[in-house]
């Protein structure tokens, strides 16, 4: 942990209806897994969410209408930022593994895809953020190489009951343009690297190392309301565009 706190962006990710039998007593309220993001203006290349199968989730009480689903250490610490029903004490309304989120239909903020999924992430840590995290692969190495691992290995989303239609539809979507790597940076890096799997953590730290400061310092938006706008210029609007509709939230730690 830092010295300073970190300013995460929530990705308000809704659960479209009808609801599961897991999540049917949240019935009839507006239920979103809450995905923090470093990289808000990447959210139109979104391809899936990502939840650790072994966490444990709570779907907690943000305001009269809103749920949101992400461990309970990040409802705590949300509870003393104001997003609570109750102030300062969260309220949880069902506990949730994150194995019972696989699959869930998603509709979030900005995405090209208009429905994407809820699939597994091994290398999830539940000590950070909400323990939800969105999938841009065109610009994460460790998105990328996660989607990677699903797309090209029947058995592990045999293992975790992940259907294919949840999965091989989703391209990867360029967004941001960076001189250096091209419009799908993550993946050319991951590719130049020869990263092996989502647990290579070495190498993909390397490769985050390498995408990140670039896409920040060179980086220009290739679609959405900011095309050709450097993204370091396009990052503050677009972070305020999605607060001020309602889509987003922030959340520091
Ligand atoms: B970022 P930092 Cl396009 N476990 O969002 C593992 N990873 C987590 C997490 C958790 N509990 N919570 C958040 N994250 C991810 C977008 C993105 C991100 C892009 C490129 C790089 C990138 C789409 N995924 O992060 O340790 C989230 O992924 C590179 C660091 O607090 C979040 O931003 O610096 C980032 O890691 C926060 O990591």
């Amino acid at each position: 942990e830092g010295v300073l706190p970190q300013e995460y962006v929530l990705i308000k990710m809704e659960v479209i209806p009808p609801f599961p039998p897991q999540l049917k007593t949240l019935e009839g309220k507006k239920v979103y897994l809450a995905a923090a993001t470093l990289r808000p203006e990447t959210m139109y290349g979104q391809t899936n969410c990502w939840v650790l199968p072994d966490g444990k989730y709570g779907a907690f009480e943000i305001n009269d209408t809103d749920v949101f689903i992400l461990t309970a250490r990040s409802a705590l610490n949300l509870a003393y930022q104001n997003l609570s029903r109750v102030p300062q004490k969260p309220t949880c309304l069902a506990e949730i593994s994150g194995n019972d989120l696989i699959g869930l239909p998603l509709k979030s903020p900005l995405a090209f895809n208009e429905i994407i999924y809820a699939l597994p992430m091994m290398t999830i840590l539940t000590d950070k953020g909400t323990g939800i995290v969105t999938s841009v692969p065109s610009d994460s190495p460790d998105d990328f190489m996660a989607l990677q691992d699903l797309v090209s290995k029947p058995a592990l989303r045999a293992k975790f009951a992940v259907k294919d239609e949840w999965v091989l539809p989703f391209k990867v979507v360029p967004i941001i343009n960076i001189p250096e790597f091209g419009d799908k940076s993550a993946e050319k890096v991951c590719l130049d690297l020869k990263i092996k799997s989502q647990n290579d953590k070495e190498k993909l730290a390397e490769a985050k190392r390498m995408t990140y400061l670039k896409g920040f310092t060179d980086g220009t938006m290739i679609v959405g309301e900011f095309k050709g706008r450097k993204v370091q210029d396009a990052k503050p609007l677009i972070k305020n565009k999605l607060l001020e509709e309602g889509t987003a939230v922030l959340y520091s730690e």
